[in-house]
């Protein structure tokens, strides 16, 4: 295999045929594989090639261990450039050549559409262009924690495990997420990410400057990076930039470096070079044969078309590397008794100190994001316990979600929390992706529903739950007190996948026994994913709640036996997802259900529970209490109150419900 490893200043001319006979080889597999799929990008894919060869021929890679720990991590932002990042991954071993091209596109297929973690060598999946840049921050912060003293800043401190690099398009440049990313990457000190730019002039709609005028080099500049420009066909001139911003040796070592390649789309074919329309055109077979023949490239088109047309028909699947985060000392739980209120989010700094104390002082394990919300959702002790590992993002949570996400899958336990307006609905592709990427984000967003304050609807989330349970990945919990926020957040903190939690602002009282003698959940009852917990018994009519709501739900029990004598079980539904069938179905039996949430009842608690009735052929009388339209500012009891969602609102739902 092909190998340089940077150990020359200069490439010799037998280095330089050896990586033209790779560019060749790469192109005619771009154009071969589009061709075959009648889909894809050989344009970008083109231009791109010698950055990705250098990359592969250079950095600390293997294809016989693709995941080891201390590998670097070269990522693809432009993930529309997979038939590049195939031919390349393929040259150097890391998958099966021919089966690249062939299946290119195909359903079943790993080879997918966009740059996929399905091959081995791919770090992160990406397509939605400018998050690439996000991730390798994240996976940068991951290589300096690894060495870092973890009572200490990270920008207090310097070193890194591995390096990390990302190369980008040109036009993806105009997306301000971009921008967000590159201001993390300096204020962490991560001079160990190298970016590229494949600066190739040309996006879909043509000239780069036509489509939206940006002055790419000013902007890299004023965030702090090292800026390179470089002849991108020029094999010495590209290696020799790579391995001054690989190795630090810049004016200014202590900044990360990108390098502006200039290259020309479809680099290689003189009849298609410098012409967007190739963006995202394929050839047809005759265009191909002529294609390849200006190019100096094997026709293999004939050969391959058969190997396609023979396989099997696919089956679904994403067979994408797990990387679980760390095993963690968790600590007994913290009960809560009855005699005073205390808000969930308290309880989850609490918990979130306790695990700095515990699992980050000898090296940090356990990382925690900020979005300039640090005071609010409650993560001063966790930093001041562990201030390598607090992360402050400051107010761009469109980096912070892909960031954290990314880091979630370098062996660290990573939790995000912000506001749930911030941390779910302002990002929701950001998480979505998380979720395909397979990370183990903890986002905890306080701040939920109208347990607000009184900012208002801006800041009142209340179409989220069903945001998140209608992604295939993320697990959805809400806690009742905050002793079950404690018992979540102790469950969660290292298990594996994409987890969120969300809780108000108010301060609330413990949830308690049926018989008063102790909080209902006291140190003996933990939380399991997918169980919903009985805190009342009845079989006159069942009120299914979910967070801040379950309280109201037990003081309503109490109304409601007093005013007719009947007893209304309430179920608390804390686990959306998984969520417990069995108990929706069992309240069904009571002949009444009523849910109740601080949510939209369409896509949250109330949509979830008419969906499982349906789905069991049951029919029961269903109301769904919610937030059923914008709410607006005012002090959370007195929104309850005038959606019914308090003690007084939901016995008279269920008593006028009844009859
Ligand atoms: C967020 C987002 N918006 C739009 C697209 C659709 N899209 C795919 S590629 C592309 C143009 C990218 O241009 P550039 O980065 O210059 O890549 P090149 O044309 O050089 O391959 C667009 C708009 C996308 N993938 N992601």
């Amino acid at each position: 295999m092909f190998r340089l490893g940077f150990s020359t200043d200069q490439l010799d001319d037998a280095q330089i045929a050896a990586l033209e006979r790779l560019r060749i080889q790469c192109s005619s597999d771009i154009l071969t594989m589009t061709s075959l799929a009648g889909s894809g990008h050989p344009g970008g894919s083109l231009s791109s090639l010698p950055a990705l060869l250098l990359l592969y021929a250079n950095a600390k890679v293997s294809p016989d261990e693709p995941l080891a720990a201390d590998r670097d991590r070269l990522f693809v932002s432009h993930g529309h450039i997979s038939p590049a990042m195939y031919s390349v991954l393929s040259a150097f071993g890391y998958c099966d050549r021919d089966e690249s091209i062939y299946s290119f596109r195909r359903f079943g297929s790993q080879f997918g559409g966009h740059v996929e973690m399905g091959v081995p060598g791919v770090e992160w999946n990406t397509g939605n262009l400018g998050q690439g840049l996000s991730a390798a921050v994240g996976s940068a912060i991951g290589a300096r924690l690894a060495v870092a003293d973890p009572k200490k800043d990270l920008r207090e401190q310097s070193g890194a495990a591995w390096k990390v690099a990302c190369l980008m398009g040109d036009g993806e440049q105009q997306k301000g997420q971009l921008a967000e990313a590159r201001r993390l990457t300096v204020k962490y000190g991560c001079n160990n990410v190298v970016a590229i730019v494949d600066w190739n002039k040309l996006q879909i709609g043509g000239d780069i400057e036509q489509v939206m005028p940006h002055d790419i080099a000013a902007d890299w500049a004023a965030d702090g990076w090292n800026v390179i420009e470089v002849d991108g066909h020029d094999w010495n001139a590209f290696y020799g930039a790579l391995k001054a911003a690989w190795n630090n040796e810049t004016d200014a070592p202590e900044r990360p470096t990108v390098i502006l390649a200039r290259t020309i789309m479809s680099y290689g074919i003189p009849s298609m070079q410098g012409m967007a329309k190739w963006h995202g055109q394929t050839l047809g077979r005759d265009a191909l044969r002529d294609a390849l023949a200006e190019l100096g490239g094997e026709d293999r088109f004939d050969a391959l078309e058969a190997k396609r047309d023979a396989m099997p028909k696919g089956e679904l699947h994403h067979n994408f590397p797990e990387v679980p985060p760390p095993k963690l000392q968790i600590g007994p739980p913290i009960v809560y008794g009855l005699d005073k209120k205390t808000d969930c989010r308290s309880a989850y700094g609490a918990v979130m100190t306790e695990l700095a104390d515990a699992n980050n002082a000898e090296r940090t394990q356990v990382a925690a994001f900020s979005a300039d919300l640090e005071g609010s959702v409650k993560l001063n002790g966790f930093h001041a316990s562990s201030p390598a590992g607090f992360i402050e993002g400051g107010i761009q949570e469109h980096n912070s979600a892909t960031a954290s996400g990314r880091l979630s899958r370098e062996g660290f336990s990573v939790f995000f929390s912000t506001f749930g307006i911030f941390g779910v609905t302002e990002v929701f592709n950001q998480q979505r992706l998380n979720g395909f990427n397979r990370a183990n984000l903890k986002l905890v967003c306080t701040h939920c529903g109208t347990d607000v304050g009184e900012d208002g609807p801006t800041h009142q989330v209340v179409d989220y739950a069903g945001l998140l349970r209608s992604t295939f990945d993320w697990d959805v919990y809400f806690p009742a007190d905050p002793n079950q926020c404690d018992r979540v957040i102790r469950a969660i903190a290292d298990r594996p996948g994409s987890q969120f939690v969300g809780m108000g602002r108010s301060k609330l009282d413990a949830i308690s026994k049926p018989d008063g003698s102790g909080p209902f959940y006291d140190g003996t009852v933990g939380f399991e994913p997918g169980r919903a917990d009985v805190v009342r018994e009845g079989d006159d009519g069942a009120i299914l709640a979910v967070g801040r709501v379950v309280g109201e739900a037990v003081a309503a029990h109490d109304l409601i036996f007093e005013r007719t004598g009947k007893r209304i079980r309430v179920v608390n539904m804390a686990s959306l997802r998984p969520y417990d069938a069995d108990a929706i179905i069992d309240a069904a039996d009571t002949g009444f259900v009523l849910t109740a949430e601080d949510h939209h009842p369409d896509t949250g608690l109330g949509g979830l529970t008419a969906l499982a009735l349906a789905d069991a052929g049951i029919a029961t009388r269903l109301h769904r209490a919610g937030i059923d339209e914008w709410p607006g500012s005012g002090k959370p009891d007195d929104i309850f109150a005038a959606f019914q969602l308090d003690a007084e609102g939901l016995a008279t739902r269920v008593i006028t419900a009844l009859g």
